[in-house]
């Protein structure tokens, strides 16, 4: 298990203390993105949101690891990923309103003129693997220096299209790192119930790429450990990435984990289940790196930010119609009826 908190001094790390400030400081702001969309989730702003409480450490490390022009494939739970890769937190929650992520809105890469480098978020369970696994190859084939990180969950292990990304991965030599972070939980099914593999990281063997596991509430050794398989990856050598974590509030907001937590969460040590955002703000102070009001200045600079976020995002209304698009090129005339129903409805409506 790779980990830096609590083993060794900031001196000691490959961190400069300007990036491990950074580190903090967005860390910070994820958490302050994620407490204000379960708020606007909760007074029906947007319909339902998954939070990642618990995972700032794992999201933001991991983010800071990659190239900007590295290929990501999020899922539902990776915003803080986004949000610490440069996506603008109104992007994120225009999303949650139910705009079409290809629309050009602010911070989009084709908006400025830029190749995308975030996927969309995969909803449906690990079938962005695969794609990830064709854009690594894609990459190579063009000779771009640039990999493919595919999030995933500990739950998504146990799909088809999980074995099949790492097989195809393992066996074409795909620049591509799988990060998965096992927070302990699929839903209400604890991991000991998802797997009888005795890690995650341990999968990786079978198809003949490497597995390493990582404290995934140490921000510094997310960071250490992604930067270095991003360099194997790189060279043809795909590495899948266990982030230990911890779920720390519900599945989604649509979610009451009381009705199955305690029990099962017995058992996983401290380090696993405590804040990582306090651990970790406490490692720096300690190394004299950040001062006392570190942390309250960055969140008040975050609400700040996220106010401005969250009027942008409030300003227009998404179009009823667009759940239609992007699954044909050309709609079958039932679709084309659906649509016109919705579009119609929602006119009379207004
Ligand atoms: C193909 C598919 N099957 C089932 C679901 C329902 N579902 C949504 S989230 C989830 C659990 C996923 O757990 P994990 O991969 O550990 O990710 P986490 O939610 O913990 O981030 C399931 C089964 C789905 N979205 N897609
Ligand atoms: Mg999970």
């Amino acid at each position: 298990m790779h980990r830096v908190v609590g083993e060794r001094s900031l001196g000691e790390t490959s961190v400069e203390p300007d990036l491990a400030r950074t580190l903090l400081r967005e860390m910070v702001f994820a958490r302050v993105f994620d407490e204000r969309a379960v708020a606007l989730q909760r007074r029906g702003w947007m319909s339902g949101y998954p939070p990642f409480e618990g995972q700032e450490a794992s999201q933001v490390g991991a983010a800071r690891a990659l190239a900007d022009d590295d290929w990501l494939f999020p899922t539902y739970r990776s915003n803080a990923v986004q949000l610490a890769r440069g996506r603008s937190p109104a992007d994120i929650l225009r999303f949650r309103r139910g705009f079409s992520e290809y629309e050009p809105v602010d911070g989009d890469d084709t908006a400025a003129g830029r190749e995308p480098v975030t996927f969309t978020q995969a909803t449906p369970i690990a079938t962005q693997l695969p794609h990830a696994v064709g854009a690594g190859m894609a990459a190579a084939h063009r000779d771009a220096d640039r990999v493919a990180c595919a999030c995933l969950g500990d739950g998504a292990t146990s799909e088809g299209d999980f074995h099949e990304a790492l097989n195809f991965a393992g066996v074409f030599a795909a620049p591509v790192v799988f990060l998965c972070e096992n927070n302990g939980w699929a839903i209400s099914l604890p991991t000991d119930r998802q797997t009888a593999s005795e890690t995650i990281a341990g999968k990786a063997g079978a198809y003949g790429i490497e597995g390493v596991r990582v404290d995934g509430m140490d921000p510094l050794a997310v960071y250490e450990v992604v930067a270095e398989a991003r360099e194997s990856a790189l060279s043809g050598e795909p590495v899948l990435v266990e982030s230990l974590t911890y779920r720390r509030g519900p599945h989604t907001t649509a979610d009451d984990p009381d009705r199955y937590r305690d029990a099962a969460t017995e058992g996983l040590p401290e380090w696993r289940t405590a804040d990582p955002l306090e651990r970790y703000a406490d490692y720096l102070r300690e190394e004299g790196v950040v001062d006392e009001g570190f942390v309250a200045a960055a969140r008040e600079a975050a609400r700040e930010e996220l106010d401005e976020a969250v009027a942008a995002a409030e300003g227009s209304e998404p179009d009823p119609g667009d759940v239609f698009d992007h699954a044909y090129a050309a709609p079958p005339p039932r679709l084309r009826d659906q649509r016109r129903f919705v579009t119609e409805r929602d006119g009379r409506r207004e």
